[in-house]
């Protein structure tokens, strides 16, 4: 199988490790861009993927990825979603809880989407991942809102207290990143490159 290396323009370290352990999995490596790139302000992931491998392209001038996440609380009409980034700065963790802390329905989602960009095309993977908030913080592990997130498929714990491994078997990066490396191995990838 041929290697194939794929620039990820990203500021966050903790996707890259992510990124780097099911990518490999297809022969896929990464080569780190550490960078932030503007987000558009829209309610929509998939637009601010896209725009954001946009400018990573005006930038760096080669092919590269990006990956917007965000979380989406159904009690919450779906925020922080697209503003995660955002509120996880200045409410964290416990200003969510705390928000939370009269409502019974717990339900929330994680979603992912990568933006593939080569200069003239882009094209987009989506991945999610069901699960619900917790009362209170738990957990080490990973970044963001992981520690108060119980995914579904789970056995209770949060994403904070799972290892790396144990986050990316279910993860909503995980579904988006298999679905973009499927379409890297595929004839599809030669046509747009
Ligand atoms: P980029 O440079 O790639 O944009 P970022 O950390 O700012 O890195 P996003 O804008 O995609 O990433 O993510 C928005 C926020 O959503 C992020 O700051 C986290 O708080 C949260 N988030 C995203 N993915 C997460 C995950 O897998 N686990 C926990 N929180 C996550």
């Amino acid at each position: 199988m041929d290697k194939i290396t794929l620039f990820f323009a990203t500021s966050n370290v903790v996707k890259v490790e992510e990124a780097e352990r099911i990518l490999k999995e297809n022969d896929i490596f990464i080569l780190h861009l550490p960078m932030k790139l503007p987000e558009l302000q829209s309610e929509n992931l998939e637009e601010i993927a896209v725009f954001s491998a946009q400018k990573g392209w005006e930038d760096q001038e080669k092919p590269l990825f990006v990956e917007d996440a965000g979380l989406f609380i159904n009690e919450l009409k779906g925020f922080p979603g697209p503003y995660s980034s955002y509120v996880f700065k200045t409410l964290s963790n416990e200003g969510i809880l705390k928000l939370m802390s009269q409502l019974e329905d717990r339900t929330a989602y994680f979603q992912s989407v990568i933006a593939f960009c080569n200069g003239k095309k882009i094209v987009t993977f989506k991945g999610e991942v069901n699960g619900k908030i917790s009362r209170e913080i738990r957990g080490k592990y990973g970044f963001g809102f992981d520690p108060i997130f119980i995914p579904e498929e789970g056995d209770g714990r949060t994403f904070g207290e799972m290892n790396i491994s144990e986050k990316t078997a279910i993860s909503h990066r995980t579904r988006a990143l298999r679905k973009f490396a499927k379409w890297v191995k595929s004839p599809d990838f030669s046509k747009f490159i």
